[in-house]
């Protein structure tokens, strides 16, 4: 069954969070005086554009600058706005990201094109300022949401596995950018098969909440967490392996005290951790085999226990 509460608070924070974030709109216009323009008149309305002239480089640009939408003139010279937004597409990481042509291109036929190749909207140059800041965000502000439901967990409002290894290998790039060390953690409920069987799915799925809100309190803001599996997560610190183990191991020992509530008894579960470190393991498949390789000596050993 689906948990609305826990995904509507994930979500209310996230549009908490994001609605202080300015709109990064990515314009894509061959007219310099245009896009300097358009820049000026969303600077104005809030909104953080980036203009880009070349087509070729529009890739690079969305993976380096994650725009929430994008400003897409018909007619680049090079090539034209429709063959590039069919490029976009084809890209699964960008294609909830609404894009929206701009031209003085009035025939209806060629404006349906644009749409069917995969435009969100057509706005008729000259534009009409407002118009233009109205419609990109509320656009911007719908695929965040949009972004928002499809990347979280419905039972703990967590990052979900595709979102998570998405995250992962980012986090990868950015660290060996700003070479700063960070962690990856698996955690596995112990014998939790045995939770169900006992006391039911239902308290089951109470013992997994109750790790996901142990896990957001105790671990920072910039970390990450994830909900890997059934009753399995993945979390990224950012701090070294001798941190990240100690702070893991409080966690640990904290979960291993929480009396977890069944219809006429109450018992205690425990958690094992495989943990491991950038740059010790370099890339998201070494760190993911390291991570579950630790795990499985943790259980092996006895569980309730971390291992580097
Ligand atoms: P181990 O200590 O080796 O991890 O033992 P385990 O019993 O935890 O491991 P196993 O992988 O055999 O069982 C995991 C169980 O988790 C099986 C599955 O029914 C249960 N599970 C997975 N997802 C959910 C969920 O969302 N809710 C509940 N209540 N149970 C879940
Ligand atoms: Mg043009
Ligand atoms: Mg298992
Ligand atoms: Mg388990
Ligand atoms: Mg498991």
């Amino acid at each position: 069954p689906l948990d609305t509460t826990a995904l509507i608070d994930a979500i209310d924070g996230l549009v908490t969070r994001a609605g202080r974030a300015p709109y990064r709109v990515l314009i894509v216009e061959d007219s310099s005086t245009l896009a300097d323009y358009y820049a000026l008149l969303l600077r104005q309305a809030g909104m953080q554009p980036r203009c880009l002239d070349t087509p070729l480089r529009v890739l690079d640009e969305l993976t380096d600058f994650l725009p929430d939408i994008i400003l897409m003139d018909l007619y680049l010279g090079a090539c034209n706005g429709f063959e590039l937004a069919a490029v976009i597409r084809q890209q699964a990481t960008y294609a909830g990201i609404p894009i929206v042509f701009l031209s003085a291109e009035r025939n209806l036929g060629k404006q349906m094109n644009a749409m069917r190749l995969g435009g969100d909207d057509f706005i008729t140059k000259p534009v009409d300022p407002d118009r233009l800041a109205a419609s990109l965000a509320s656009r911007a502000d719908r695929a965040r949401g949009m972004r928002a439901l499809m990347s979280r967990d419905s039972l703990t409002g967590l990052l979900n596995h595709t979102h998570f290894t998405d995250q992962l290998d980012i986090e990868v790039a950015r660290a060996r950018r700003q070479q700063q060390p960070f962690c990856l953690a698996m955690i596995d409920i112990d014998f939790f098969k045995a939770v169900n069987d006992q006391y039911g799915h239902p308290v089951g799925d109470r013992v997994i909440k109750s790790l996901a809100r142990l896990l957001q309190q105790r671990l920072r803001k910039t970390d990450i967490i994830g909900r890997y599996g059934g009753e399995e997560f993945a979390v990224i610190l950012w701090a070294d392996l001798a941190d990240s183990f100690r702070v893991l191991n409080d966690i640990r020992e904290q979960f291993s005290h929480i009396r977890h509530q069944a219809s006429d008894d109450s018992f205690h579960a425990t958690i094992s951790i495989g943990v491991t470190g950038w740059p010790q393991q370099d890339g998201s498949d070494a760190l993911y085999e390291a991570a579950d390789q630790a795990l499985y000596q943790a259980k092996h050993q006895g569980r309730n226990q971390v291992v580097a």
